[in-house]
């Protein structure tokens, strides 16, 4: 596939997710760590406008002087922006207008693109289109969130339930105790946060080829596990108790039955089904009343090629943190990864929402503790 095919491609994906939205559902923001799908196809463009037509396309105008400060998400080298919190409260630029401005930077992306050979702004370019396709994730994950909180639980695409997928199989993999290399060593795209190949000791581990059901998890609910301190970790028992959780995100007991909400509509919760909606301390809780543990993402990585995966984000027992040869690109473009690398877990995989071609076993994703608005689920070793 040529570059500006390449380009074409994950730009149309983008837009496709929105077939289903109304001129409404396009500009709220129902959460602080959640952003509008307008925001969203703007932000993804500016990305390109920002860090490609205007440094490299010599006679390139911007779009409009004003979309620097309401687009840049977080990179203070490019400079001061809206808070995040609000990103909901602009009505304009209008939809219509977001859409004319993805068609320009299209435009001159597809120009600029056919007769590019520079390896360093190609690789620019590649780093563009895999942030399109973390945005891709992250708009589906909010609008689920934004419907997910509307009284009337309106239905994305009936077709569209994402979360039905079931086990293949029940059996676990052993790994032998040893040195193993972590990291990136492939000669494809992958994020800063996975290069600086290194070894690391891992002790024997058994781990499951297959993920808690909504079934093993009501069975938690069941046994009392919320008002269970024994099994929280601290900031989780807090987190519990402040927000007085009882149930994965979605989940609503109706006639004494659960139900959760999916993208297709509020539906009967699938026992049979992969969990999905929960956070680190959730994952910890589960797996601490099995009796087992969560993986190291060392561990993760390690039996990855024996796994199934891919259904859904697997939290992980390990703090998101550089590896030891971690080296952070100069400017705006190493802030992308580097700077989040404190206080938050790593969650290793990919799921039903991630898009296609943006998963690999060395892939680091990474969100607060508290965070289960992803398609987020839980692997045990022991
Ligand atoms: C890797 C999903 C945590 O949500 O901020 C988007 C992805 N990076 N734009 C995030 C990302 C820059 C990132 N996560
Ligand atoms: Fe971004």
């Amino acid at each position: 596939m040529s570059s500006v095919e390449y380009f074409t491609k994950v730009r149309e994906q983008t837009i496709s997710f929105c077939k289903h939205l109304s001129i409404e559902d396009y500009s709220i923001q129902v959460a602080t760590f959640a952003s509008p799908a307008k925001w969203h196809l703007a932000h993804t463009t500016w990305f390109f406008e920002t860090f490609i037509l205007k440094n490299y396309v010599q006679d390139y105008v911007e779009f409009d002087a004003n979309f620097n400060f309401l687009f840049n998400s977080y990179y203070n080298n490019v400079g001061s922006r809206i808070l995040q919190a609000n990103r909901g409260n602009m009505s304009r630029p209008s939809i219509d207008e977001v859409y004319k401005y993805r068609a320009h930077v299209d435009a001159k992306m597809q120009d600029f693109l056919i007769n590019l050979n520079d390896e360093k702004i190609l690789d620019l370019v590649t780093l563009g289109l895999n942030h399109e396709q973390q945005h891709q994730e992250l708009l589906i994950t909010d609008v689920k969130y934004m419907f997910g909180h509307n009284p009337i639980f309106p239905v994305y695409n009936k077709d569209y339930n994402l979360i039905k997928d079931v086990n293949l199989n029940k059996n676990s993999i052993k790994i032998n105790s040893g040195l193993y290399k972590i990291g990136y060593q492939g000669n494809d795209f992958c994020y800063d946060n996975e290069l600086g190949v290194h070894q690391v000791f891992v002790d024997d581990f058994e781990i499951n080829n297959y993920l808690v059901t909504n079934g093993d998890y009501i069975e938690f609910i069941e046994s009392g596990a919320y008002s269970d301190f024994n099994l929280w970790l601290d900031d989780g028992w807090s987190w519990v108790n402040k927000n007085k959780i009882n149930a994965p995100m979605y989940w609503h007991k109706i006639d004494n039955e659960w139900h959760n909400y999916t993208l297709a509509g509020l539906q009967k919760v699938d026992k049979k089904a992969i969990l999905c909606h929960i956070n680190y301390y959730e994952a910890h809780a589960f797996a601490e009343w099995k009796g087992m543990r969560l993986p190291t993402e060392f561990e993760w990585e390690i039996a990855a090629q024996q796994l199934n995966w891919g259904k859904r984000w697997e939290w992980t027992n390990s703090a998101y943190l550089a590896y030891p040869n971690f080296k952070k690109e100069n400017g705006a473009v190493g802030e992308y990864n580097g700077k989040f690398m404190s206080n938050r877990m790593v969650l290793r995989g990919a799921s039903v929402a991630t898009s296609k071609n943006h998963s690999r076993y060395t892939y680091r994703n990474f969100f607060n503790p508290t965070e289960r608005w992803q398609f987020t689920g839980i692997r045990l070793v022991k």
